[in-house]
């Protein structure tokens, strides 16, 4: 049948597309961390709720004015998401000279 092979095609691109999606993936986890800390779901977070989901409360204001980029008092996603992508994965700053 040629539907079967229809099928077969379909199923293998539907897992290639999600294979080439796993960056996007990536994107998805960052907005799902945004919605969690965004606690109204205003769309922006403020500096306190991101005190409040901060594991590092008295490090969250420095943490707050880095992310905040055009320094309007909130966090949007685009400034979120460009705050994850920009900072390479590292446990703990260097200690200061
Ligand atoms: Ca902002």
């Amino acid at each position: 049948m040629k539907n079967n092979k229809t099928l077969a095609t379909a199923v293998a691109i539907t897992l290639l597309g999600s294979t080439l999606c796993h960056a996007e993936s990536r994107v998805d986890k960052i907005k799902r961390q945004f919605t969690t800390i965004d606690l109204d779901k205003s769309g922006a977070i403020t500096l306190e709720e991101f005190t409040f989901g901060s594991k590092t409360p008295d490090a969250a204001g420095g943490q707050f004015a880095k992310i905040d980029t055009d320094q309007d008092g909130v966090i949007i996603f685009e400034e979120f998401l460009a705050s994850k992508q920009n900072k390479a994965p590292r446990k703990q700053p260097p200690a200061a000279e």
